[in-house]
Formats: C-alpha cells, structure tokens, sequence
C-alpha cells in the first residue's frame, strides 16, 4: 500500500509538473508546435483496389482484409510479440478447447456512439452462419451464449485447440443494431456499413482509383489514433512516389528488392524487412488429363529450375520455396522434403516413360497417338511465366503465357478452367494454410487435415502438419516456387510505427499495415526492449511531450509503466 502511495504521488507530481510547462510552452509563444498539433496529420500509402471494406465485401486477399481491418475489430489481435488481447481482454477454454469463454473489454463504443457487447459477439457468428464473411464461415460454431453484456460462450461442434489463432483473431465482429436488417450483406454500402470498433472509419472509395480514405475514429476505445487521416491509393510508381511525396509508405517484395536498395542510404526514409510468409506456386489442375497424373507432375518439377528463377527473375529478392508450402522460419514447417532439383534428364526419362513422344518432329512431345502437348499459363506476373515458359519448352512441353490481374486470375484457378497456373498467398505460417487446394481431392490429406484440427497435444499436431508437407511435396498438387523476401519502405517523419506481425495480421497476412501503427502504446519507449521502461525511456517520452508528439495522457502512460 505504502509503494502504491508513494507511486501516485510522484505520478501526481510529474502530472502538476506536465500541466505547467505545458502553459509555460503556450506563453513562450512555440506558434510552431501549436500549428503543427493543429493541423491534419495525414499519412498515404499506395494500394491497389481491394474491394469495399467491410467483412462481406472486401476481395479474399491480405490487402482486402487489412482495408477492412482498419474499422472492424477481433476478439484477440495480434503484435509483434504474438496474441494479444482485442475486443476481450482475457479468455479461458474447456480442458477439451470446444468451449471458449471471453470476457470483453468494458466500455467499447461502436462509431457511432452505440455501446459493443456480447450481444454483438453472438449476433456476428449466428449472422456469418446464414451469410458467410469473406473468410469465414462458422462451421465449427455449435452455438454461443451471452452469460452477461460483457461474457460471451462460444460452444464448438470439436475441439479446436488453435481457436485463437484460426477464429478468435480474425473474426471481425459487427454490431447487431446495424446488421440485424441487413439481407444482402455484399451489397450493403455507406456509413453504416463501415460503423466498427477500430481506429479508423472509411469516408471515402472509390474502386477504379484504388482509392480509400480513412478518418481517425477519435473515439477508439484504444485511444485517439496518432493521425488524422489515411489514405491508400494507386500509383505508378511506388519509388517515385515515396521520393516525391506522394505517398509516406510502400510495400517493396521480391525483386523489387532493386527498387527498396535505392532508399538504403536515404536518410529520409527508414525500412523494415518482413516474414517473408508468402509463397508463389504453379498450380496443376489435378482433375484433368494430364496434369491429373502425379508422374507427369513431377517431370515438370524437375524441369523447372528454382535456383535459377530465384537468382535471374527475382534478382535474390526471395527464397527457393519449401515444395511443403509452410515457411522455414513458421514453427510448423517440416524440414528435408524433396526439392526436385532442376534435372532435364530425370524430367525427360519420366515423360518419355509415359509415351509423351514428340512424334511428329516438331519439338512439342505429342499425347500417345494424339496432338501436341501445349497448355496456357495463367499467372498474374509475366516475367516469372516466361522463364517457366522457356524451362518447359526445353522438356517439350509447349505453353501460352496469359498474363492477368488477381481478379481474373482467381475465379480462374476457383472454376478448374485451367491445366497449370502461377499464382500465390499469404498465410504459410499457420497449418490452416494447408486447408485448399483448388482440384486436388485426396481424402487421406482431409482425414489428416481435420485431426490436426482437433489435436490438444502440439507435439502430435506438429507430426500431423508435417504429414501434410510431406504429402504435398510428393503429390504435388502445386510445386511451390519461391518465398519473396519483403520491405516496407517509410518516411518516419509522417508516421513511425511500422512493424510486421508476428506470425502476420490475423490469418499470417505478411504485411506491415497492422492497426496497431495508427494507435500509441506506451511500450514503444522501452527503446532498449529489455521489457522494463527504463528512467531515460521516461525522460524520452516526457520530451516528446514537450515538443508535441504524444499527448500528457499518452505521456503518463509511459511513465505509469515505469512505475509498474
Ligand atoms: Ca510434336
Ligand atoms: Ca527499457
């Protein structure tokens, strides 16, 4: 009790010491700090369209759910560090993990004044059940209880011990009063649509031009945002842009690791280096003749050089890719799978095992007494294509690059209207990852899906996730190319706050753009990161106090950590 006296009144002292320098600044005249406190803070990146963000409309890639992120909150989030609490400030699981308590934060207030509570938790996952999110559908999901406005049960059909990361953290909730009467959730648009719990409110979108506007939701319950507004629109050329401007932050990935080398020496921009959580696959339609035989799948494989595409298409800005999808540094990747290493021979003996015999002398191998062998390449990345393209003709395979945007190239791959197509996703961090795969059915792969699912003991699932690289490494239902190495390139002066999510935003999104940089947490100051706020981190904050930076609240949270 005594330290606890002691510890306020010191915080009482700082607080009075706060209040008059504060009015000693104003008299002094500081019209600088003044103008710049009063003026709009706003922050620009670049960005494509990713559809409107809400939970139903958004485009089912990273960039779309991050949009959406921005406005609607989850029950658990997560930081450079891990999971977090969110919406809930704690949790506890039946020993079976099927039924999963949360007990929310008090005082969350939606945007448009209306309180949040369980009620709204409940509504979100029997809503989602008759309308699907984007991502989500809720088919664990027995039922969920509201115990009382702040304690809600979330009742599973099984076991789920990885709940948090697959459903809690990245389940947007929605509030009741809005939905309720909301038939058609995809075409729901306007203010409404986009009342959230977040730090920020979409005002403006406009789809041709990539074109989003966000307002800081001044009323968070994390805080004011530390910026006014923020906006993601479409460039020409990101490192022009950052030069010139135009924007404060871009995402540089894989060869534009040439691109990302120019800023290196600027003393303008810093740059953070991401997870790297992505993969790029060439994907073979295993429901049609003859990328439907597994031999005829691997001469391909072996007909690809890896090591080489890495080195001249991607200029070293990636890694040759683990063929089991999962990423190296994710704690589920499995070690040691085959790599089919670039091997024409090998690659010819095996089509030519399968009677694929250029018969005709034209340099195409020919369909046992048929035609030549010759598909179209879907991809959304040219290049990439194109030295694929080369590698197969040296094997006799004949392809037509067709080169396209995400949003032709996805319903594509969805319908099965192809035989080999180049595309890619984040999320390899996690086993869910390994949930789809378009037209490959291989019921012994779901049996080991779904165990893994339900497995309390992590060291079994490991095995069980491990059992699924090893089947998609030798299947090959994809042949993983490589994972791209990732920047974010920033001006630290309009916002310093980046950082990349451990494990990635929410489902492993491997992008820099996690909410958390719009919002202040008193631990950014334990500059040192030793887990302590040291006497020099408090001395540093209760400067930026004075040169305007952090607001006195924001300050006596620094120096309440370094009391803790
Ligand atoms: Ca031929
Ligand atoms: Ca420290």
């Amino acid at each position: 009790m005594k330290k606890i006296i002691a510890m306020l009144s010191i915080a009482i002292l700082l607080c009075s010491a706060f209040s008059g320098m504060a009015i000693a600044k104003e008299d002094s005249g500081m019209a600088d700090v003044t103008a710049a406190s009063a003026g709009e803070k706003v922050v620009k990146i670049s960005g494509d369209d990713w559809g409107y963000s809400t939970p139903f409309a958004h485009y089912p890639r990273g960039p779309g759910y991050i949009r959406m992120s921005f406005m609607f909150d989850t029950l658990t989030w997560k930081d450079k560090n891990g999971v977090i609490p969110w919406l809930a400030d704690s949790w506890s699981k039946s020993y079976d993990a099927k039924t999963w308590t949360f007990y929310l934060h008090r005082g969350v207030k939606w945007s448009d004044g209306e309180p949040f509570t369980a009620d709204d938790v409940k509504f979100t996952f029997d809503y989602v059940k008759e309308h699907p999110q984007k991502w989500y559908k809720a088919k664990e999901i027995d039922h969920v209880a509201v115990l009382d406005p702040y304690t809600v049960e979330i009742y599973l059909k099984e076991s789920r011990p990885a709940f948090i990361e697959d459903v809690a953290g990245s389940v947007p909730i929605i509030p009741e009063h809005i939905w309720e009467d909301v038939t058609d959730p995809n075409k729901f648009r306007g203010e409404e649509a986009v009342t959230g719990t977040g730090p920020l409110r979409l005002v403006e979108y406009v789809s041709e031009q990539g074109y989003y506007e966000y307002e800081a939701n001044t009323k968070c319950f994390k805080g004011k945002p530390l910026i006014d507004r923020f906006i993601s629109m479409k460039v020409s050329d990101d490192a022009l842009a950052l030069k010139t401007g135009d924007i404060d932050a871009a995402s540089f990935w894989g060869k534009e690791i040439v691109a990302k080398e120019e800023f290196e020496d600027d003393p303008d921009f810093e740059i953070i280096t991401g997870p790297s959580f992505w993969v790029r696959k060439l994907y073979f339609n295993c429901e049609k003749y003859p990328t439907n035989d597994k031999k005829f799948r691997h001469a391909l494989a072996y007909g690809i050089d890896r090591e080489k595409l890495v080195e001249q298409v991607m200029l070293n800005g990636a890694i040759v890719a683990n063929t089991g999808i999962i990423h190296p540094d994710s704690p589920w990747y499995k070690p040691d799978l085959p790599g089919y290493e670039y091997n024409t021979t090998k690659a010819n003996e095996i089509l030519d095992s399968l009677d694929f015999i250029d018969t005709d002398d034209n340099g195409v191998r020919n369909y046992p007494g048929g035609g030549d062998i010759e598909f179209t390449l879907f991809t959304n990345t040219k290049d990439e294509a194109n030295f694929i393209h080369d590698n197969l003709e040296v094997i006799g395979i004949k392809t037509e690059v067709k080169a396209m945007s995400w949003k032709e190239l996805d319903p594509i791959l969805k319908s099965g209207d192809f035989y080999i197509a180049i595309s890619g996703h984040g999320g390899i961090v996690e086993p869910r990852t390994l949930y789809s795969f378009y037209s490959y059915q291989n019921d012994e792969y779901d049996e080991i899906y779904e165990k893994q699912l339900r497995t309390m003991d992590e060291d079994v699932r490991k095995e069980l996730v491990g059992e699924l690289q090893t089947i998609i490494a030798d299947d090959l239902p994809v042949y993983t190319l490589y994972h791209p190495l990732m920047w974010e390139v920033y001006n630290p002066d309009k916002l310093d706050t980046w950082f990349y999510t451990k494990g990635g935003v929410a489902v492993g999104i491997p992008i820099a753009q996690n909410k958390l940089i719009f919002l202040f947490d008193a631990w950014r100051y334990d500059a040192n990161e030793d887990g302590i706020i040291d006497k020099s981190e408090v001395i540093d904050a209760i400067q930026d106090y004075f040169d305007g930076k952090i607001t006195k609240e924001q300050a006596i949270e620094v120096v309440k950590l370094y009391f803790l």
